[in-house]
């Protein structure tokens, strides 16, 4: 008899921007994670597969192949109800929206009913002016830092040869922080205003690689962050309760849920028993024998 998995359970889980196909991902951790919780329903908020990068320098490992398979064998095993929102980088869904295979649901957005509140669950990228706007702009982000040091230096050869002073990227790049932090302010104004215009008292997003869990104008907003570098998650409690759960507090609850759940091995006495009675019928045949 194989020793019954351990698993966390939960009524809901909401994931997002996971980025299978990208070559940096927390997938070992992710796979981890999946294997070892139990939820009704599961909610991949967007980015879960990244097409930009398999049209890139991406490249689908087995890893991945084993995430999507768990979350199979939970729609199998366990029943567990799967809505996949698309997020930007694989807007390739778009095209076939809604779309259900058994208890797999694929669409834009998601109603979830909370106990106390009803949240509004979408990945978020449309309130982003970059990557709706200028798209052009959020492509170019993903060429990397290198390649935009190697073209400031090539441009800055261009100014001597025309006599002006090198031109600092570094010295802009700081200046536009300071708008970028502008720009996830809001990003989070505007999703309230979606909230409310949707009829929710709360709303759970991804995109932004960056978890949440605060107020704003009376909306709950929730942002389950990323598995690229946060390795977070929402997690929703028997109780209604919704928490962000990073990956190092969900191996301690994990831990201590291993501590004090009680598995039964296989009943190996009556197993060994049996043995005995064999070794007995033999050694009594060889007796005879001799
Ligand atoms: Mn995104």
């Amino acid at each position: 008899m194989k020793r019954k998995k351990v698993k966390l359970e939960y009524r809901t889980v909401f994931l997002s921007d996971t980025h299978l196909g990208m070559r940096e991902t927390g997938i070992q951790k992710l796979n981890h994670f999946l294997s070892h919780i139990s939820c009704k329903t599961l909610v991949l908020n967007g980015d879960f597969i990244d097409g930009w990068a398999l049209e890139g320098s991406g490249e689908w490992k087995k890893a991945h192949t084993r995430c999507v398979r768990l979350i199979l064998k939970m729609v199998e095993k366990e029943k567990t109800k799967v809505i996949y929102l698309r997020g930007n980088h694989d807007d390739f869904l778009s095209r076939i929206l809604p779309i259900t295979f058994d208890r797999i649901k694929v669409c834009e957005k998601y109603i979830h009913k909370g106990k106390e509140r009803k949240y509004l669950v979408l990945h978020g990228d449309c309130f982003d002016s970059f990557s709706t706007k200028r798209k052009w702009i959020a492509r170019i982000g993903s060429i990397g830092y290198n390649n935009l040091m190697r073209f400031n230096r090539i441009y800055n050869k261009y100014r001597k040869f025309r006599g002006k002073k090198p031109f600092s990227l570094s010295a802009w790049a700081k200046a536009k922080v300071k708008s970028a932090v502008n720009h996830v302010h809001r990003y989070e104004d505007s999703l309230a205003n979606m909230a409310r215009k949707h009829k929710c008292e709360g709303m759970i997003c991804g995109h932004i690689h960056v978890a949440a869990d605060r107020i704003i104008e009376g909306i709950h907003y929730l942002n389950s962050g990323d598995w690229v570098e946060s390795n977070s998650a929402i997690v929703e409690e028997k109780d209604g309760s919704l928490e962000i759960l990073n990956y190092e507090q969900f191996c301690k609850k994990l831990n201590e849920h291993k501590k004090t759940t009680f598995y039964p091995r296989a009943n190996l006495t009556s197993a060994n028993k049996v043995v005995s009675k064999r070794r007995k019928t033999i050694t009594q045949k060889i007796d005879s024998l001799n």
